[in-house]
């Protein structure tokens, strides 16, 4: 049976500010992602989930089993989350995946702004997302807990826009959130290797 862990940051708590507080950091790994793993166990043994990754089990339960979607679909969420995010107001795109991104999104400042505006556009709580849609990158959004996986997507670049994300640092300025992260903290490396991989 999957026992889902908590894995630790690929970096220090302080290493992403100013864009990210190390109390953002400490609140949303240590508490709020423990708390979907304690619950995803926690379902996943009452319901004796037997799937043999957490991939599958997302997928599975998908409008079937909410408490086992939602707690694990949120762990592989900010697993993906940790990982793409460093210090890096640079910004600079390697440049395999800019030209992909030149070529099916327009330009990066069309990317960016069209990924600004999906995080802002998702009502409530929720991601925004570049993935890779047969073969193509697109900017989606997915509501609550939803990994674009469960769409057939790839998940190469997603944020956060749940409160819990941002409140900490800039309140209820969801659009300056946004903005931070797509210019200052996108680990852009990390994203080419996810498409990469794909
Ligand atoms: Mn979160």
């Amino acid at each position: 049976m999957i026992n889902l862990e908590l894995p630790d940051l690929p970096y220090s708590k302080d290493s992403l500010m100013p864009y990210m507080s190390a109390e953002t950091l400490e609140l949303h790994h240590d508490k709020h992602h423990m708390a979907y793993i304690t619950n995803g166990n926690k379902f996943i043994k009452e319901n004796n989930i037997n799937e043999n990754s957490e991939e599958e089990i997302v997928i599975n339960s998908y409008q079937k089993n909410l408490p086992v979607f939602n707690n694990v679909s949120q762990h592989i969420n900010h697993v993906h989350f940790w990982q793409v995010m460093s210090n890096n107001p640079d910004g600079k795109i390697p440049s395999e995946l800019e030209s992909k991104i030149n070529s099916d999104l327009g330009s990066v400042d069309q990317m960016k702004q069209d990924f600004i505006n999906a995080g802002i556009g998702q009502f409530g709580s929720g991601w925004c997302w570049l993935v890779l849609n047969k073969g193509k990158l697109e900017i989606t959004k997915t509501p609550n807990a939803e990994n674009p996986i469960v769409h057939g997507h790839i998940p190469l670049l997603g944020c956060d826009v749940w409160e819990h994300s941002y409140y900490v640092d800039y309140r209820n300025r969801r659009p300056d959130y946004l903005k931070a992260f797509i210019d200052n903290l996108v680990n852009w490396e990390k994203v080419a290797e996810n498409l990469n991989n794909a």
